[in-house]
């Protein structure tokens, strides 16, 4: 019979140095477990790291929607698909600011801004910082997710204050042409570098239910735990099929290979705050359940991501009381769960 205990007590102590690289051999062999101890495994490492019934809130506003340049076959808000979405033009930085402010009424400690486009322009870059200044100002965390980044802008945001910023890779490096034709997949990586050099805290993680294989899914997740230094947050979204997108009729995924994936994003990036973010519309509430249960620690919550929905304010604080979780504190959200 399998030494539970001994599996726990190993895995729990299992950290990897920052140089040490988790091989694809070892990944899949890790989703590939029977379902039960993967989950056990996953769970051992999260409760070595973290409080596990601590979940981190945060709270999106889409500071400017729609008519983006970019192709990405999964989003509602690109101008090359049909979606109907009306584009608006960036928000006014006091505009924003009342909106965190109710979102922190509401509980949240991370403010996540985000912007349809390539990349910033120069002459947003003022309305952008003062955002961040003020948004800060409030005692929130701050994350902003604007498209690519110049090591000039990255620094000018760090510099603002910014905590965090969000970059998907999204998939695996193989998949990522079929899925966006107007960028490629070391874009990405070159913006995460930049944005790490200046000193911000890495956001970074992708979709599933695209269209990918599971060794996409796993790739994908081989590159975030192999960069330098692993994102500290790390969404997992769910594809929302939006319509008259490439991917409105994209077969649903599969929600127990949804909660192998969050378990091998737990293991491979134990100190990481995995996040359960788009798509929770159309999970069950067991299936959260299980996410939550196989490391997955962090939500946004309101009705409203960018543009899809989310589940309401309500049904979550029901969730929450069913399972017995408690929103993270600030505090909490910001050690290093290492120490
Ligand atoms: N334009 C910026 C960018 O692409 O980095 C920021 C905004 S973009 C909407 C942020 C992320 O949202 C994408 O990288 C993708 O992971 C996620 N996303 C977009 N549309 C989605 C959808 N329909 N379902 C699930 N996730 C989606
Ligand atoms: C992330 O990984 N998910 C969030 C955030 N980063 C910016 C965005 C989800 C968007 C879902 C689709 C929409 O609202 O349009
Ligand atoms: Fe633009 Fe981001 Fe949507 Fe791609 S995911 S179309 S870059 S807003």
């Amino acid at each position: 019979m399998l030494d539970t205990q001994a599996l726990a007590d190993g895995i729990a102590a299992e950290t990897r140095a920052g140089a040490e690289r988790w091989t694809l051999a070892e990944a899949e062999e890790i989703y590939n477990l029977p379902f039960n101890d993967l989950l056990f495994r996953a769970h051992s490492v999260h409760r070595a790291h973290f409080d596990p019934n601590a979940v981190q809130i945060s709270r999106l506003l889409s500071i400017k929607t729609g008519g983006c340049a970019e192709d990405c076959g999964y989003c509602s808000q690109s101008a090359h698909h049909p979606t109907g979405l009306r584009a608006s033009k960036l928000m006014e930085a006091e505009r924003v600011v009342a909106q965190a402010r109710k979102a922190k009424e509401g509980g949240a400690t991370r403010y996540c801004m985000g912007a349809a486009w390539r990349s910033p322009k120069e002459r947003d870059m003022e309305t952008i910082v003062s955002m961040v200044e003020s948004v800060k100002a409030l005692g929130m965390e701050t994350c902003m997710t604007l498209g690519m980044l110049t090591p000039a802008q990255s620094d000018r945001l760090a510099n603002a204050g910014l905590d965090y910023y969000n970059h998907n890779i999204d998939t695996s490096e193989r998949f990522y042409g079929e899925m966006i034709t107007t960028r490629t997949f070391a874009d990405r990586l070159e913006t995460l570098a930049n944005v790490r050099e200046a000193g911000i805290k890495v956001c970074a993680g992708g979709i599933l239910g695209m269209g990918e294989t599971v060794y996409d899914r796993i790739s994908m997740l081989l590159t975030l735990a192999n960069l330098p230094t692993a994102p500290e947050s790390v969404p997992i979204n769910m594809l929302i099929p939006i319509p008259g997108s490439k991917l409105a009729d994209a077969p649903p995924v599969d929600p127990i290979d949804f909660v192998r994936t969050i378990a091998l994003a737990r293991i491979l990036m134990p100190q990481s705050h995995v996040r359960l973010s788009a798509g929770r519309t159309d999970m069950s509430d067991e299936m959260q359940a299980l996410c939550f249960f196989a490391g997955a620690n962090s939500i946004f919550v309101g009705e409203t991501l960018l543009t899809a929905n989310n589940p309401g304010e309500d049904h979550d604080a029901a969730l929450f009381s069913r399972l017995g979780l408690k929103p993270m504190a600030l505090q909490a959200a910001q050690s290093d769960p290492a120490e």
